[in-house]
């Protein structure tokens, strides 16, 4: 009957839920494990902060309507990669790629896409690294792999998107022109101060010598 069926629908979606909260643990383990041995072997992190969400039911509903998703679970499942992400901040640009590189090169993270708007920033000036990876959830009676987005990028960036962010909601999307235009700049200044930071760093690397030699050899491996 009715009562039923909805109650079934309610099982499905809660299970369907939860395994992106499975997924999710799972990435956020992995790149504590990351972190911890970093912190342990080398006094250093290239991770500085880690955030992960779960898209709410009603943002996820307004997407499968923007994008015209067939309304099926199967189908949200494959079409929507967002549902489960994690957000990764660093101090470092290079510190960006060797941690995607430390994610990616693990047998059971398999990457769908990658988006670098490191590389090539969007025209809002928005940059960051975006990776859409699948990793396995295994249940009781069977083994789904399931998207997440990871995102990383360096704390300049990250405060930078935050503010945008915020000023895009305010603004429902339409930004006035002079905030656009200041927002730019502001981009262009945190992309300055990140490759200033990258310079005095490395320079005084070189002093101690001990963290080149560790990035060195991972990027080697
Ligand atoms: P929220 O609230 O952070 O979840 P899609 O996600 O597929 O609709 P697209 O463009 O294919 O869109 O994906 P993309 O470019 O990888 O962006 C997805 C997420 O990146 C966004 O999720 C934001 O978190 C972030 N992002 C992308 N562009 C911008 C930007 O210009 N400014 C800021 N601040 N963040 C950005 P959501 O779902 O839009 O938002």
């Amino acid at each position: 009957d009715a009562r039923s069926a909805l109650r079934d629908l309610q099982t499905r979606l809660v299970a369907f839920q939860l395994k992106y909260q499975f997924a999710l643990d799972q990435l956020e383990t992995k790149i504590n494990i990351l972190r911890e041995e970093f912190e342990h072997t080398h006094e250093y992190s290239p991770i500085e902060h880690v955030r992960t969400r779960l898209k709410s039911m009603d943002s996820l509903l307004a997407k499968i309507e923007r994008t015209n998703c067939p309304r099926d679970l199967d189908s949200v499942g494959e079409r929507i990669r967002d549902i489960a992400g994690v957000r990764i901040t660093c101090s470092f640009v290079a510190d960006a790629y060797w941690i995607a590189d430390m994610l990616t090169s693990q047998p059971d993270v398999t990457v769908a896409e990658v988006k670098d708007y490191i590389v090539e920033p969007k025209p809002n000036g928005y940059q960051s690294l975006h990776l859409i990876v699948q990793v396995p959830v295994y249940l009781s009676d069977r083994t789904e792999l399931v998207y997440v987005e990871v995102q990383i990028r360096t704390i300049a960036m990250d405060f930078w998107a935050s503010l945008e962010h915020k000023i895009y909601y305010k603004y429902e999307g339409e930004i006035p022109a002079r905030l656009r235009d200041e927002l730019r700049q502001a981009a262009i200044v945190a992309d300055h101060l990140d490759r200033t930071m990258a310079r005095l760093h490395d320079e005084v690397s070189h002093l101690d010598g001990r963290h080149d030699v560790v990035r060195h050899q991972r990027h080697r491996d």
